[in-house]
């Protein structure tokens, strides 16, 4: 298969946002209905609708894009691996609260050009039983971010003291879990609160939306990030590691903050990062397909 050479960015988020609101209308009609649970760890879960939101999504893509690679959290990696365009899906992110019918919960997708994100659409679900409803998150390079259509910006707060933040933590209950939640109450005790709901991609766009001063998390994998980055950083926000270096999808840690209060974050969490490394944690990228 060919390689097609560069694409148009507005194509591509339409595209994107295509997709993730096909994945969107599945979990629409599958939410607050009998759900097929299967565990794929104790207590790390996956439905019916996750599979096929991941269809759906795949096949918007599949069509406007034949030539590109894509990476989806249940499907792996599919199409054509020689493509400097990866599309990076997770069709239901927050799974958990899905389950629950507990908000939040979204369709994330994220373009990769050369391990790059360029575009991201994130379709966040809102509301509870009788009263959902959903708002579209879109950005591609360059070209600000929106919701609903409407341009968004992070916050312009810079003092940890009086921010409102928001953390996650994944199935893996291993040392950056435990190290994560010692900065959890650390945290708590000097912001207005720490918030923790359970989707990262939702977590991005929050920020992105200024409702939420900082983000961060160990251990992400890229399919909860690459559409949410690429808001995040439209928006105005800044993207790290949780010890200051580049951010790449790949990384095991991240923090996203409005700007402005990422010196003071840093100092929190550059003490927990060197700790873990010297644990012989290992901190370095996941993989790069
Ligand atoms: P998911 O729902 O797509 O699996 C990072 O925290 C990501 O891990 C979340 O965006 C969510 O993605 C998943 N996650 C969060 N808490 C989890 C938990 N307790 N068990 C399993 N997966 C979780
Ligand atoms: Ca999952
Ligand atoms: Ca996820
Ligand atoms: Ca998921």
């Amino acid at each position: 298969l060919a390689t097609s050479g560069p694409e148009p960015l507005p194509e591509l988020l339409r595209a994107a946002t295509a997709a993730a609101q096909d994945g969107a209308k599945v979990i629409s009609a599958a939410v607050d209905q009998p759900r097929k649970i299967t565990m794929k760890g104790a207590t790390d879960l996956v439905t019916e609708t996750d599979r096929l939101s991941e269809e759906a999504v795949l096949r918007v893509i599949n069509k406007a894009y034949p030539d590109h690679a894509v990476l989806g959290e249940e499907g792996g990696v599919s199409g054509n691996t020689q493509s400097e365009y990866l599309w990076v899906v997770d069709p239901i992110d927050g799974t958990t609260n899905f389950a629950h019918s507990y908000p939040s919960f979204a369709v994330s997708v994220g373009v990769l050009h050369r391990g790059t994100p360029i575009v991201g659409c994130v379709v966040e679900f809102l509301g509870g039983p009788h009263a959902w409803g959903t708002r579209t998150f879109t950005a591609h390079k360059g070209g600000g971010a929106f919701c609903n259509g409407h341009p968004i910006r992070t916050s312009t707060n810079p003092e940890v003291t009086r921010s409102l933040l928001v953390t996650g933590f994944g199935y893996d209950h291993g040392p950056a879990w435990r190290s994560n939640m010692e900065l959890f109450k650390e945290l708590t005790d000097v912001s207005q609160g720490v918030r923790r709901l359970g989707a990262a991609a939702v977590d991005l766009c929050h920020v992105a939306l200024g409702i939420v001063d900082a983000t961060w998390e160990y251990q992400l994998k890229p399919w909860d990030v690459t559409g949410g980055c690429v808001i995040l950083l439209e928006a105005g926000g800044r993207l790290t590691t949780m010890d200051g270096q580049p951010y790449s999808v790949f990384s095991r840690s991240m923090l996203a903050s409005n700007g402005p209060l990422h010196p003071q974050l840093l100092q929190y969490m550059q003490p927990k990062t060197e700790a873990l490394l010297r644990q012989g944690f290992d901190l370095s990228e996941w993989y790069v397909p």
